[in-house]
């Protein structure tokens, strides 16, 4: 903890970069958990790729209207408002997240790069219009041009867009501390943020409840918990409040 708390400090710039696990505490379910992630009871072959958008684009809108729906009732969670501190600690922190919830925005974060998009956006396929999607909609939501229209988020074999991905490597590139929170790191090119900080000298902060399958190193220090408990008493620690 020490070490981390000294580098934060002396931080010019910091990277946080979040998955599914900073929003779990907020009651949205992870992708990969065996128990209770998103993926132990659907195929994301099926679900989150554009193959199983052709084969039954209904289905796959309706998982996605199910997650907007707890989405749209869940609220950020101590996690989103640790990261939230050290934005305003710390103001070159670059908010780099995988999620589509909004949940850092909701917390207040700026700035935030989104990934994989946006639960808030429908875009079509056919013409490239992007707009706001709400529950209210017609179901499933139609473009203008009479094209159905799709989730507005990144999926499996799909290019993430450039610039947000060139903002992403840029940010992990320069800072010198680099929180990796509440994600499986399995996820490409995401899952290669970590190692561009670290290769750079970045101190890499592993931040999760289990650190199964998480790399360890010289340049990696890793806090077991759940990020609405370690962020929160991190922050704490680090930029004590005057009474
Ligand atoms: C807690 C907690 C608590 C729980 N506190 N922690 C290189 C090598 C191998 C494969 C590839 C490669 N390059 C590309 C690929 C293929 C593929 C890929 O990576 N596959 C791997 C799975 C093997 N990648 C792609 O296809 C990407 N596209 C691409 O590379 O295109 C290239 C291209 C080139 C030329 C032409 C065309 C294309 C796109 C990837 C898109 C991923 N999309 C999804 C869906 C987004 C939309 C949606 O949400 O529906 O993104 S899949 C899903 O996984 C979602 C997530 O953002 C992403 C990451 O998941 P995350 O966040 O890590 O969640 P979990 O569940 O895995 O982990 C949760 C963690 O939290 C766990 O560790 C828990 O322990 C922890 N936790 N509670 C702290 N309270
Ligand atoms: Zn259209």
């Amino acid at each position: 903890m020490n070490r981390i708390i000294e580098r934060l400090r002396a931080a010019a710039r910091v990277v946080v970069f979040t998955g599914a696990g900073i929003s779990a505490e907020s009651g949205i379910p992870t992708f990969r958990d065996a128990q209770t992630g998103v993926w132990a009871r659907f195929s994301p072959e099926e679900l989150a790729s554009p193959e199983g958008f052709r084969r039954d684009p209904t289905k796959v809108w309706e998982w996605y209207r199910w997650r907007r729906e707890l989405v749209d009732r869940a609220v950020p969670n101590a996690g989103h408002y640790a990261i939230t501190e050290l934005q305003r600690q710390i103001p070159n922190t670059v908010v780099i997240t995988q999620n589509v919830d909004g949940l850092h925005q909701a917390a207040q974060s700026r700035d935030v790069i989104e990934l994989h998009g946006s639960l808030q956006r429908a875009c079509c396929p056919s013409c490239t219009r992007v707009r706001r999607w709400e529950l209210a909609d017609p179901f499933p939501p139609t473009c203008a041009c009479g094209a159905m229209m799709r989730p507005d988020v990144v999926w499996f074999g799909e290019r993430l867009p450039q610039a947000t991905l060139e903002r992403a490597f840029d940010a992990s590139a320069e800072c010198q501390v680099f929180f990796s929170v509440g994600t499986s790191n399995l996820v490409h090119p995401a899952a290669s943020l970590p190692w561009v900080a670290a290769r750079r000298g970045a101190l890499v902060v592993i931040v999760n409840v289990s650190m199964e399958g998480q790399e360890t190193g010289d340049n990696i220090e890793r806090l077991t918990g759940p990020a609405g408990v370690v962020l929160p008493q991190l922050v704490k620690l680090a930029f004590p409040t005057p009474l």
